[in-house]
């Protein structure tokens, strides 16, 4: 018996890029795709995908994975049970965070949480470098040789008291990454207005869950989006926006992009299809439901929707940020906190491809290969990961396999370790069945198959997304600033 041609066949599905959708076989060899065609020759391994929607995996380029936050509160979820969920939930590559924090050294911080994630990751993955302790030794010294080792994205927050970094810190960092190559990615809300709003409120006695809402204006969102925005402008450096949630945010990134300032931007899930009235429960219950920043009204939905349809916002990702409803999460500062004391964030890794699939694909928002270039192919492209987000020769045979008429009641039951599901009590329409990463099946039949640890650490070069214009500012042109060499 001749050696088959491939070690899998998937056969007689439905293939769905960004580009195109088509009838085909796909063949893997040696965890790549390697052909695509019709009739190909039988496999070592033949899986049916008749009737199936055939797609790349996902690709959530924003994820808090055993991370520690701001105010010291170890996520949910450690490698292995968030990239279990990612993997139930069709996404095959994850980029998370090395999280440093003040007095911390960052190059120590990557080696953490690399040891982390090689113990327990079971799907591929990269690290944002978030800084936020921008000290000299950081920003010459670390950020640089992080970010040519191939770590090319770094994130920093412009608010949150333990994080944040002030405006000359920003413009250090910004400067920093035009210099090594990389994307700076930024949790832009006004630090002072948040702090502002929410002590008032609180005084008054407004603490409920559903306050959260209000403590974060939208002016927040506007007001920074503009100062970094100028800053990016300023310094020819590109940004990626993180999290936009008003439809006032998508337009002032739109007016920048439109005069030729490099942003992207991404937006998640619970900003789409959940407004601010989810944490209006009874009690705490609402609890579950604080993120930041927090969803808002149906006309953002809407505008939202319009700017990814447009191409102002080019990423879909789950901003997974996983904390219990118990005392070692939600009510870590007892069983009935103030809105400013319960832990930002949701669990998302499991639900973003299903939620979208079914507002986009079967509802037909968008529609499927708007889904594809969205939750995979542009991530992918913009963050540079080698091989992934496409279905062509030669990339990583990276591949879900959807039933698109299957209905799925959603329910607390998902594979990490947050113990509720923000989307729970909602019935869905299409479901990820098979998940294939590097050409091994690591979900079948609501099953796992692959081993904590099996995932690899994605290095990347310096892609398009990384690189200045070349439109000089006034002040940094030595033509228009006097000769001042600034760069
Ligand atoms: N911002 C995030 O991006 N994730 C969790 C909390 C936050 O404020
Ligand atoms: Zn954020
Ligand atoms: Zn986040």
């Amino acid at each position: 018996m001749p050696t088959p041609a491939y070690d899998i066949v998937i056969r007689g599905g439905t293939l769905a890029t960004a580009t195109d959708v088509f009838k085909a076989d796909l063949g893997i060899q040696a965890g790549r795709i390697t052909a695509i065609g019709l009739d190909l020759p039988t496999g070592a391994q033949e899986i049916d995908a008749k009737g199936k929607l055939v797609l790349p995996g996902g690709v959530d380029t924003h994820c808090h994975i055993e991370q520690l936050s701001g105010s010291g509160l170890m996520s949910a979820d450690n490698f292995e049970t968030a990239t279990r969920s990612a993997a139930f939930g069709g996404t095959t590559s994850v980029i998370s965070f090395a999280a440093q924090h003040r007095g911390a050294n960052l190059a120590s911080v990557v080696e953490d949480y690399a040891a982390l994630a090689r113990k327990g990751a079971i799907i591929d993955y990269a690290f944002h470098l978030m800084v936020a302790n921008p000290d000299e030794q950081t920003v010459a010294q670390d950020l640089p040789a992080l970010i040519r080792a191939g770590h090319r994205s770094v994130k920093v927050f412009m608010t949150y008291d333990a994080v944040q970094v002030d405006d000359g810190q920003l413009l250090d960092v910004l400067m920093a990454a035009r210099s090594a190559g990389a994307l700076v990615c930024v949790h832009a809300e006004n630090h002072g207005l948040l702090k502002w709003m929410g002590e008032r409120l609180m005084k008054r006695g407004y603490t409920a869950p559903k306050y959260h809402s209000i403590s974060h204006p939208q002016a927040a969102e506007v007001e920074a989006f503009h100062r970094l925005i100028a800053f990016s402008e300023l310094l020819d450096q590109p940004i990626c926006i993180f999290h936009v949630s008003t439809a006032e945010g998508a337009r002032v990134i739109r007016e920048a992009r439109g005069r030729g300032v490099k942003i992207y931007a991404e937006t998640c899930p619970h900003y789409l299809l959940m407004t601010a009235a989810e944490l209006d429960k009874p009690g705490i219950e609402g609890a579950k439901w604080v993120c930041s920043p927090p969803q808002r009204g149906s006309n953002d939905q809407e505008a939202l929707w319009q700017a990814l349809a447009l191409g102002d916002l080019q990423i879909l990702s789950s901003d997974h940020a996983p904390y219990r409803f118990d005392e070692t999460g939600k009510l870590k500062y007892g069983p009935n906190p103030g809105f400013k004391q319960i832990a930002n964030g949701m669990p998302g890794l499991e639900m973003r491809l299903p939620v979208l699939f079914d507002a986009m694909v079967s509802q037909g928002r968008l529609g499927l290969k708007k889904f594809v270039e969205l939750t995979s192919t542009a991530p992918a492209r913009i963050y540079d990961l080698p091989g992934k987000g496409s279905l062509a020769i030669g990339m990583d045979a990276d591949i879900t396999i959807w039933d698109a008429d299957r209905k799925v009641a959603l329910a607390d039951n998902l594979h990490d370790n947050t113990g509720y599901n923000p989307f729970a009590g909602r019935t869905i329409t299409g479901w990820p069945e098979t998940v294939l990463r590097r050409g091994e099946v690591v979900v079948t039949q609501g099953t796992l198959k692959a081993q904590p640890g099996s995932g690899r650490l994605m290095l990347r070069e310096a892609g398009e997304a990384t690189r200045p214009t070349g439109t000089l500012s006034p002040e940094f042109d030595p033509a228009r600033n006097f000769g001042a060499k600034l760069y």
